[in-house]
């Protein structure tokens, strides 16, 4: 069977590492077909539309998308696509690879961010020269369908229960409902739920990650806490994600365009290719994935290195050390 993959590798670094990581599907014995899209900065500059209706449709067809990163059009870009493909959850694992000089090298956690609403949902006004607004939505059904995944992820991985990352005590109403809405769903289902303010929790992972398995978390809080916890595995370029809808998924690194060294050829690719990964093992290719990971985990441990992670290795280098362990 043909998988179909829509491949967006968007702005700054996403133009490297997404390559990178469609090199190595190439390298597997799978039937690809990938089509290319576009979107992002450059498209919007270009165009006065950051993401084409011809993205959004592909992404909304294929059996799934490999996504690289945007800048500043990531309202514009990364909402929608995620839209495209019902994603009610995005799944982002902040974990150590041997070999890897991390901070807290005992950390291994799973974030499972809402990823439909909250302050995301694009509610901003500008109500005078003085004055801005931004509503911020929760839904019982949204945060149900979320705790409904995570019920399952626990069981299905082999975890005790879930940490449920809010603020409730200041935001009474939404993190309130969204606190409620979980946490009745995994009474329900007999899983255990820890609760725990989510600033409280940013100090608790630095001091002790080993604390924490999986958190479920609201939007914004999800996308701030995971890139807090990427710090602590080894930096921005280690974290993958996924977006998984009812029928297809989105996957992509967790960190952004990286404008800083974009176009230098040295952008960690590790993130994207695992995030690949993911999206192998989300298509019922689970030994491929595998094959992928055993092969990032390799060259991380004795390979070639880009410089975020101490080494002076290209994108291009790591890549190829990755293929050539396939
Ligand atoms: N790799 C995706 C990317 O470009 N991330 C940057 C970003 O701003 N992400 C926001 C989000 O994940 O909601």
């Amino acid at each position: 069977m043909t998988e179909e993959i829509t491949v967006i590798p968007g702005d700054g670094i996403g133009q490297e590492v997404t390559p990178a990581a469609v090199e190595v599907l190439e390298a597997l014995e799978v039937d690809f077909a990938f089509q290319e899209a576009e979107a992002g900065d450059y498209v919007r500059s270009e165009t006065g539309e950051a993401l084409p209706e011809d993205t959004y449709d592909l992404v909304a067809s294929t059996d799934a998308t490999l996504f690289g990163a945007v800048g500043e059009t990531a309202a514009d870009v990364i909402l929608p696509l995620r839209d495209a493909v019902d994603s009610f959850v995005n799944v982002r694992p902040a974990t150590v690879y041997p070999g890897v000089d991390a901070v807290r090298p005992e950390t291994d956690l799973v974030f499972l961010r809402e990823n439909t609403e909250g302050v995301y949902s694009g509610h901003e006004d500008r109500l005078s020269d003085d004055l801005s607004t931004l509503t911020r939505v929760v839904t019982s059904s949204a945060s149900e369908q979320l705790a409904a995944f995570a019920c399952e992820f626990v069981e299905d991985n082999g975890y005790d229960g879930f940490h449920v990352a809010h603020k409730a005590n200041v935001m009474r109403e939404t993190d309130g409902r969204f606190r409620d809405s979980v946490v009745s769903v995994a009474d329900e289902r007999g899983v255990e739920t820890e609760e725990v303010l989510m600033d409280a929790f940013a100090t608790h992972v630095c001091l002790d990650p080993t604390q924490f398995d999986v958190v479920v978390c609201p939007n914004l809080a999800g996308d701030v806490l995971s890139d807090l916890a990427a710090g602590l595995v080894g930096g921005l370029g280690m974290l993958p994600s996924a977006n998984i809808g009812p029928e297809r998924g989105l996957f992509e690194p967790v960190h952004g365009s990286a404008p800083d060294i974009a176009g230098e050829g040295i952008a960690n690719p590790a993130a994207t290719i695992i995030s690949a990964a993911m999206m192998l093992e989300h298509l019922g290719h689970d030994e491929e994935g595998k094959r992928v990971r055993d092969a990032v985990e390799g060259v991380l441990e004795d390979g070639p290195r880009t410089p975020d992670l101490g080494g002076d290795a290209s994108t291009a280098d790591v890549t190829d050390a990755i293929v050539d362990r396939l």
